[in-house]
């Protein structure tokens, strides 16, 4: 269906680019035009929005699993009501995501292979487990507090249909952040075993959580090409920064420390200043080697196995109808 995406001005998908055509590509960036499917691109732009939009949208669907573990051990109705619909948004968040990344020539099952294979990433940060009820509370405050400055500019990337699948995105994610802070709020206000949950869980998800941004733009390989390419819009600590300077007076409100004793307001520079992250084990994590990575792709793998006879029911009745429809015509 969308073909035509993958064909370049010449007609013929392997032509060599030339310098005439990138330089007319690189001033429509300039100029603030969106690219759509059926636009030429340089191949590598492609790739690297087939990359970043697909790991994307795989964060969004393994993203449901630390929260889905609390579905069902929720303390109230209303509790599981708003996390049921939270964790049902970021499904749906992979869905607008599989398909932008669709539109550049890959398919789903692609996709897919690339996840369960390990070929492709997710992000680091769901490689964490989900110990106590205020890691909800947490995970929607920090996480989603995270997501939506890293996604607001993407709001604003050069790819049309990534651009408008984060305007969506980025109004469930503000909610997801509230109902998450109102559960932190709620906790930290309330009995002192109650608010020792909160700030437990503010210690075990800080750290990630700063680290979700990706590694310092010093070790960032795509930054600057996608910089270029207005495909990002700040780099990884550019964005870390604003989460740090946003969230710090959050915690404060709440009557919670940050747990980082470096992290302190630096009057000059007018933002917080933070400790040294350990970029060892964000790696570790980000290659397989975190607390829930072999049970996050195992959970992903079962799904995929248990959904395949709908798949394939699904595929059976559209093949039905459409032979329906010839004869009828
Ligand atoms: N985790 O050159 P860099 C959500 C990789 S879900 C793992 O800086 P780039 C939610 C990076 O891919 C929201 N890998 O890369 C869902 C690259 O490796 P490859 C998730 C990471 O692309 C459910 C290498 O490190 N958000 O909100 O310029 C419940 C070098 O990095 C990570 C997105 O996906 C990481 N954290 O910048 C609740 C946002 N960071 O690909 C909430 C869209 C880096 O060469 N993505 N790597 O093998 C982006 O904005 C960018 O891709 C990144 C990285 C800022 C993440």
């Amino acid at each position: 269906m969308y073909a035509q995406g993958l064909i370049n001005a010449s007609g013929d998908p392997n032509a060599a680019e030339t310098t005439e055509q990138l330089a007319r590509f690189q001033a429509r960036i300039d100029a603030e035009e969106k690219i759509e499917a059926r636009d030429w691109m340089p191949a590598a732009y492609r790739k690297t929005l087939i990359r970043q939009i697909s790991q994307h949208a795989h964060s969004e669907i393994i993203g449901m699993q630390p929260e889905g573990n609390w579905v069902t051990r929720a303390p109230s109705l209303r509790r599981k009501a708003s996390l049921l619909a939270k964790v049902q948004d970021e499904g749906g968040h992979g869905l607008y995501l599989y398909a932008a990344a669709e539109t550049l020539g890959i398919s789903r099952e692609e996709m897919q292979d690339q996840l369960l294979s390990g070929a492709a990433k997710y992000s680091s940060i769901f490689n964490y487990p989900t110990l106590t009820w205020a890691d909800i509370g947490a995970i929607g405050w920090l996480v989603d507090g995270a997501a939506i400055m890293n996604q607001i500019p993407l709001c604003r990337c050069s790819y049309g249909p990534y651009a408008r699948a984060m305007v969506r995105v980025c109004k469930e994610e503000s909610f997801h952040q509230r109902q998450g802070y109102e559960i932190m709020t709620t906790l930290a206000q309330g009995a002192p075993a109650q608010k020792a949950m909160a700030q437990d869980a503010l210690n075990r998800w800080w750290t990630p959580s700063v680290m979700m941004f990706g590694p310092p733009d010093t070790d960032s390989v795509h930054s600057d090409q996608s910089m270029t390419w207005k495909i990002k819009r700040f780099t990884n600590d550019a964005l870390r920064q604003r989460f740090v300077d946003a969230t710090v007076p959050q915690a404060d409100y709440l009557g919670l420390t940050v747990p980082d004793p470096d992290c302190k307001w630096n009057d000059a520079a007018q933002h917080y200043d933070i400790g040294p992250l350990d970029w060892n084990d964000f790696w570790k994590v980000v290659k397989g080697g975190g607390p829930m990575n072999r049970q996050r792709i195992a959970a992903r793998q079962k799904a995929d196995d248990d959904g395949a006879w709908v798949r394939e029911a699904a595929l059976a009745y559209a093949a039905k109808r459409s032979a329906l429809m010839e004869a009828a015509e």
